[in-house]
């Protein structure tokens, strides 16, 4: 007797998974005659300091280290949804599995009767990255740029100064850069499936990220310096130029001038908790004069004194800056998860799903918008748009297909799927799913 245990939802043959539950089912292939069916464990088996997975029994958020399921003798498959258990994030493909075994008296029986390796795949604190973990995420970036020929020129032309009257400076700031993101790091992941973009916590020192083994070292020309073994060594960002230009006012001991996180989460918060008042940086004070996207966002662009860095046009083409914006967008994710009255919007569908209100604008501001330029739509009005969309639609991920080809914005603030959207197969070491 055996029992097979698919991921009808993932289109990889390796499965990821994150704090959300996705669905799987189980069933047993040549069950013993004689028995309607057949009680089975399914439980998470951790390497050390391997991820751990939860179940559950319908598609909420799992906390179980164990299922106990009555299959079918007659192969009927039976749904389970499995997810990471936070925190505990994989540092590697395999280092946790889901394992079957037949329920004896009570206990589950010593014979492995299905085994399916699975990864919690998770965006990390750059300063939690095992070496390995860091040198795979570098090796994969250095692929992806290519020395400048690589898929890399496509996200660098998306993220220039045409694109301004979508992506910054009004409400789809968020979005689209959570859509930017999450594009990239699939690209990433066609590489090296095993990555997930790393954040920079930039309201504290980040000692590990600011060397020349990651991210590199500026030195007083501002031109960043890595170890002889660092694949970035050999990045171009601007074809004109060698190497990255960075200043070097950002070092291992630095703690960059911004608003810390727990400022962040406070600057809308409790019931009517308002996401512009949030977000964006134009908005009209009453209490709080500007949003995330203003401080600590522009601060930490700035922080670094010179450099591509330190420009809305030109920040795309340092590595730094996905490191950057994956922390921006955490902390949106974490407002978005935290309680009502203890920063956030969890509990308030105001704030996580309906902004964005009315019809359709075609600028990408409406929660019904496509986002540019996955849409591929140049639209009318908006004529300092480039001509063409680089790069095509979002990428597939190993684990869905959501949000498609045309993200909308709506389908970027439901990124979990906690709210009826899509779950886009990414989630933060510190920010849990849970409805
Ligand atoms: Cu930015």
């Amino acid at each position: 007797m055996k029992v097979d245990i698919q991921f009808p939802d993932s289109i990889s043959d390796r499965i990821f998974l994150t704090w959300r539950p996705i669905k799987a089912t189980a069933r047993v292939i040549d069950a013993p005659a004689g028995q309607p069916s057949i009680a089975i464990r399914l439980e998470g088996k951790s390497n050390v300091g391997g991820g751990a997975i939860a179940f559950a029994n319908r598609p909420t958020h799992a906390s179980a280290p164990s299922i106990d399921l009555q299959l079918p003798s007659d192969g009927t498959p039976v749904d389970v949804w499995i997810g990471g258990a936070f925190p505990n994030a994989s540092k590697a493909f395999g280092d946790v599995s889901v394992e079957a075994r037949q329920i004896i008296g009570g206990q589950p029986a010593a014979p492995l009767l299905g085994r399916v390796p699975v990864m919690v795949r998770i965006r990390k604190n750059a300063e939690a990255l095992t070496n390995a973990e860091r040198d795979l995420f570098l090796s994969a970036m250095a692929a992806l740029n290519g020395k400048g020929t690589g898929r890399f020129v496509d996200f660098r032309d998306m993220h220039d100064g045409d694109a301004y009257e979508q992506i910054h400076v009004n409400i789809s700031f968020l979005p689209w850069h959570r859509a930017y993101l999450l594009d990239i790091e699939r690209e990433l992941q066609t590489i090296e499936d095993q990555i997930a973009l790393p954040y920079w916590k930039f309201d504290e020192a980040a000692p590990k990220l600011f060397q020349r083994s990651f991210i590199g070292q500026s030195d007083q020309s501002a031109t960043v310096q890595f170890a002889p073994t660092n694949p970035l060594r050999n990045w171009v960002g601007d074809l004109n130029r060698r190497g990255i230009w960075r200043g070097n006012a950002v070092g291992p001991t630095t703690v960059i001038d911004v608003r810390n996180e727990f400022d962040c989460m406070r600057i809308s918060d409790g019931p009517g908790a308002n996401f512009t008042e949030f977000s964006d940086w134009n908005y009209t004070p009453t209490f709080d004069p500007t949003g995330l996207e203003s401080d600590p966002h522009n601060g930490a662009h700035g922080s670094h004194g010179a450099g591509w860095i330190t420009n809305p046009t030109t920040s795309q083409l340092d590595p730094l800056f996905y490191l950057l914006h994956s922390n921006v967008d955490r902390l949106w994710a974490k407002w978005q998860w935290l309680p009502s009255g203890s920063g956030g919007a969890r509990s308030d569908p105001a704030a996580n799903i309906s902004y964005f209100t009315g019809p359709p604008q075609a600028n990408g501001h409406n929660r019904g918008d496509t986002l540019w330029p996955w849409d591929g739509v140049v639209r009318p009005g908006v004529a300092t748009r480039p001509p063409t969309a680089p790069g095509g639609g979002m990428a597939d991920s190993s684990m869905t297909r959501a949000p498609g080809l045309k993200p909308l914005v709506r389908s970027m603030i439901d990124y979990l799927g906690a709210h009826g959207g899509d779950h886009l197969g990414f989630a933060y070491d510190d920010v849990p799913f849970e409805l």
